[in-house]
């Protein structure tokens, strides 16, 4: 096939743009749904959904004309001044996941910035830890975005080397294991605990069935709140509206973003109580477009959808039909050692070691196959395609994925 037409996009990148990621080689110019087209015409099925942005499917109709309509009538106030959109949203979206107050941001990094500072300052002023001693509790293998306060809480030399120095006041403790979790909270300076219900980049990580709601117990024994990072497993993404749904509490503090905005805008949210809420006062945080209209505009829709299309079930029911009829194929396979997640945040295990290329040949053949989808660490390859997929089309895919592995069996 001529790639041509890819080959100079693709040159244009390499000559003005940063090398700070390695795509796949192809060049997208039209999402609607499940599917995305190449320059070339070349139709795929999105296995990827831009990392867990677009679970309401490509260019949702409903999602591109609020967006539409907003933009053409106002799109940024900043919040130096009142709108009437702003506070139609906080309400809208306090209802919807059912805390008391938002503090709007715009990307899932800022979100988590604003939890980490949102717990400092209800550890000094509520908690009182001594001025500047806060402690905040993240896991092992965790992301939530590459800032330096972000990055400052990851133990990924590929997040770390040569961006130090780091942020003070973190410990980093292994993922689901609660002795460690127990130990770290006998800290009396520690805030919070902040973790992915699911962890995502480490390759779809799903803990022990109680681990969360012991972690959570364990956080209110010790006056430490529990952050929620649903950035990637939130918004229905899991089969549930947000994954610690699954485990019966809410979150002290939850982290939104991607999905948000239906992949559209981009838009985050922190939720949290009046108390922990309003530690922070007029003028000590925000952002230029936090809570802008058209954002909140576009968030409202992505969140109807959501609601209106019953996707958290389709994300249940396609996820759990995914991983039934993957692991029919998977039994007698000798490259693949397991699919794994919850909903449809899904990934598979290559029998083979980290450094090895056979995870990313696979997607190179899932391509060539019609289905776009990206190694996370090594020999992981993350499923996750949009949450309005239907089982002819999961059937479809994967007849892709077996009939893009046979070729490593
Ligand atoms: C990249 C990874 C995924 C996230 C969680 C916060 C954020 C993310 C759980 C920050 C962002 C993105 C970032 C993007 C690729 C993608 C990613 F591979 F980097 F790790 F999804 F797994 N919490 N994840 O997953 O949100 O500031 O990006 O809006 O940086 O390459 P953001």
């Amino acid at each position: 096939m001529n790639d041509s037409l890819s080959n100079n996009f693709i040159e244009l990148e390499e000559k003005y743009g940063a090398h700070n990621y390695h795509p796949l080689p192809v060049v997208l110019k039209k999402g609607e749904g499940v599917y995305v087209w190449d320059v070339e015409g070349e139709k795929y099925f999105d296995f990827l959904s831009a990392y867990s942005a677009v679970n309401q499917g490509h260019c949702h109709p409903k999602i591109i004309k609020a967006l539409i309509d907003q933009a053409s009538t106002l799109t940024l106030t900043s919040r130096a001044f009142h709108n009437d959109i702003l506070g139609e949203y906080e309400k809208f979206i306090t209802e919807f996941f059912g805390y008391d107050k938002v503090l709007p941001m715009n990307t899932g990094v800022e979100g988590g910035e604003t939890a980490v500072k949102l717990a400092r300052k209800w550890g000094y002023l509520s908690k009182g830890i001594p001025k500047n001693k806060g402690k905040i509790i993240f896991v092992q293998g965790n992301f939530w975005g590459r800032t330096l306060a972000a990055i400052s809480s990851s133990d990924d030399p590929l997040s770390t080397n040569d961006f130090g120095p780091f942020m003070p006041g973190y410990e980093i403790i292994p993922y689901n294991d609660l002795s460690s979790l127990e130990e770290s909270l006998k800290d009396p300076n520690v805030a919070a605990f902040m973790v992915e219900p699911i962890q995502g980049e480490a390759g779809v990580v799903v803990p022990d069935d109680d681990y969360l709601f012991k972690a959570y117990e364990l956080c209110k024994k010790n006056n430490v709140l529990f952050i929620a990072d649903e950035v990637q497993t939130g918004i229905a993404r899991t089969g549930k509206l947000i994954c610690c749904d699954h485990h019966g509490f809410k979150p002290d503090i939850l982290i939104l973003g991607k999905a948000l905005s239906g992949g559209v805008f981009p838009v985050s949210a922190v939720l949290s109580s009046n108390e922990v809420m309003l530690m922070i006062k007029p003028g000590e945080h925000g952002s230029t477009f936090g809570g802008n209209p058209l954002g909140c505009k576009v968030a409202m829709a992505a969140l109807s959808v959501i609601k209106d299309e019953n996707l958290s079930k389709n994300s249940e029911l396609m996820g759990n039909y995914f991983r039934e009829k993957l692991n029919k194929y998977i039994i007698k396979s000798k490259i693949i050692n397991l699919v794994r997640g919850k909903g449809l945040l899904n990934a598979i295990v290559i029998n083979d070691h980290e450094e090895s290329n056979t995870a990313w040949d696979i997607c190179l053949r899932l391509k060539e196959n019609g289905l776009l989808a990206k190694p996370t660490h090594g020999n992981i390859i993350r499923f996750a395609p949009p949450l309005i997929i239907n089982k002819n089309q999961i059937d479809q895919a994967v007849g892709i994925i077996i009939k893009s592995v046979k070729g490593y069996e």
